[in-house]
């Protein structure tokens, strides 16, 4: 019988505090009625900007994981993957797609890496080169500007004029993903806006959309972003209505933590928000790039 529920093969580290990775990957699919089948690639204490945290890489144990997810036929409708623990991850991920994947099954590569200009700290150099790889097998990929500048190898851009994004977003589709989805965008035009921009190479299209931005930072918002887009794909959103509510969502999700004082980790208060993904965001907010 065909599995009743769409299932998600999700690739990312748990870490234990900082909601990121499988801890917002997992309830955010759930909810959006999938389930997820989560292959975890390292074990962390917290996220890696907390001084002090600790990383189980699980390099070693994925492909025996794999091989019993072989054995007993598992099906994927999607191949989701972020945070890897290793630069050898990126071999095994590549294996993974190459096994799983079908003519139907939605790929995405959350190239996790870098932000704000900087690799993160557990991040060896090797992985932008990797990731740049791992995406040639994805339809969908979601770098923040700095991954992205990274993957293209161009400097980290203070801002960029619309012809300017199509350029970048060209470039990214080049690497072999159909779909690029570039997150946290300086856009020239409007530097009081976190920008997405998309674009399908399908159909030569490039997307626009954006929320207010909110004078602070949080850990997870890329994640949260990249496992809304990937769910409001499989529900059979297009790309710009599925980077709208993407966006929408981690909107909602920083108005509706930034209200509250004393929170020491910058971390997203992901469950009170959670339920708005069954009632729907908002209405669909995005722009043609000329
Ligand atoms: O949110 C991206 C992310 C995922 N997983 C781990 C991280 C980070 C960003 O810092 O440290 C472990």
């Amino acid at each position: 019988m065909k599995n009743p529920l769409p299932r998600v093969a999700a690739i990312h580290d748990l870490s234990g505090f900082g909601r990121c990775s499988l801890t917002v990957v997992i309830p955010i699919l759930s909810t959006m009625g999938f389930e997820v089948c989560p292959l975890p690639t390292a074990i962390l204490s917290t996220h890696t900007a907390i001084p002090g945290f600790k990383l189980f890489d699980l390099t070693d144990q994925l492909p025996g994981f794999i091989d019993h997810w072989k054995s007993i036929g598992l099906k994927f409708d999607a191949i989701y993957s972020g945070f890897l623990g290793s630069v050898k991850q990126v071999d095994i991920v590549t294996d993974f797609i190459d096994a799983f994947k079908t003519p139907d099954t939605l790929v995405v590569v959350d190239p996790v890496m870098a932000d704000f200009g900087k690799l993160y700290v557990s991040m060896p150099p090797e992985m932008v080169g990797e990731m740049k790889k791992l995406s040639r097998k994805a339809q969908v990929v979601t770098p923040n500007i700095t991954e992205a500048a990274f993957m293209l190898g161009r400097d980290v851009p203070e801002a960029l004029e619309e012809e300017e994004v199509k350029d970048w977003l060209k470039a990214l589709s080049d690497l072999g993903p159909a779909m690029p989805v570039i997150t946290s965008l300086p856009l020239k035009s409007s530097p009081e806006i976190s920008t997405v921009a998309a674009h399908n190479a399908e159909d030569g299209r490039y997307w626009l959309t954006g929320r207010p931005l909110v004078p602070t930072q949080y850990h997870g918002t890329g994640d949260i972003f990249s496992s809304v887009l990937t769910g409001s794909l499989l529900q059979g959103d297009s790309l710009p209505s599925a980077m709208d509510k993407a966006s929408q969502f981690v909107a909602a999700a920083i108005r509706g933590t930034f209200g509250y004082s004393g929170l020491p980790h910058h971390e997203i208060l992901l469950e009170r928000i959670l339920p708005i993904l069954n009632v729907g965001v908002g209405s669909d907010n995005y722009t043609l790039l000329p």
